[in-house]
């Protein structure tokens, strides 16, 4: 059976749990060797046991997205250990908590380095080696949020807008060095990223939280981590040849409203 992305080398970040491990996996299946980078070492290593149990080859890297240095040396290893790099998914993202009146200053300087320079941070340092070749792909992860406003999460709405508009200039930097740039725009997915905000949104009850976020979502339900890998897998894969700076919601028709 051939892969949609056999022969390829992916390096996929926060990829120790949510959509990032489900991409990981699905990569994988798909015939891509994958580098699973995740500020949580074990939980790096834990994905990649479940590539291997599936015949899958794949390398955990323990960094920080948000440090220039971490960053180069997992990057620069994972063309060295894996023989090239053809794809960057960009998925390391953290929360944030409260509107611009009641935010804190940490908590916007964290949402910005992880989300935001970090997506800047890996796309540097993967460049040398994605222009190699064919060429390559980097997948950015935006969000609704970074497309209309969601409540209470000012720091997140405005980092998030950071990666969509960082999608589009990178796409067309990019171009004459034939590396595609493009974002997805998820909706709620319940992750463990998102449990926090949830549960704010109930009031401390994780289920009054689902049932206020559940109504925003004309399909009657949340997105699950493999529907964003799926889109993932199509964005960074050869099908998506004719694809740079498109920034593709899926979010069960929340923005069409
Ligand atoms: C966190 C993720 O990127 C989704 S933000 C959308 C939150 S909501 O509209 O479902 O409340």
């Amino acid at each position: 059976m051939t892969g949609r992305l056999d022969g390829k080398v992916a390096m996929i970040t926060g990829a120790g749990s949510g959509i990032g491990r489900a991409a990981a996996e699905l990569f994988a299946a798909e015939g891509a060797a994958v580098a699973v980078l995740d500020l949580d070492g074990s939980a790096a290593e834990e994905t990649v046991g479940k590539i291997e149990a599936e015949g899958g080859t794949a390398l955990a890297l323990a960094a920080n997205v948000a440090l220039a240095a971490d960053v180069e040396s997992a990057v620069a290893r994972a063309a060295r250990d894996l023989g090239r790099l053809d794809v960057l998914y960009n998925n390391a993202g953290v929360n944030s908590a409260g509107s611009v009146a009641d935010a804190t200053e940490n908590d916007w300087d964290r949402c910005f380095a992880v989300n935001a320079k970090g997506t800047f941070l890996c796309s540097r340092a993967a460049v040398p080696y994605l222009e190699q070749g064919e060429g390559g792909a980097i997948v950015n992860q935006g969000s609704v949020a970074g497309l209309v406003a969601v409540p209470n999460f000012a720091a997140y709405c405005a980092a998030k807008g950071a990666v969509v508009a960082l999608t589009r200039s990178m796409a067309i930097d990019l171009a004459g060095r034939r590396i595609r740039v493009n974002a997805i725009c998820p909706g709620t997915i319940f992750t463990p990223l998102m449990e926090p905000m949830l549960r704010a949104r109930g009031d401390g009850d994780l289920d009054a939280g689902l049932a206020k976020t559940v109504v925003k979502y004309p399909i009657g339900r949340l997105g699950t981590p493999a529907e964003i890998a799926h889109v993932a897998l199509f964005l960074a894969s050869d099908d998506a040849s004719f694809l740079t700076g498109s920034i593709v919601t899926a979010d069960g028709g929340m923005t069409a409203q």
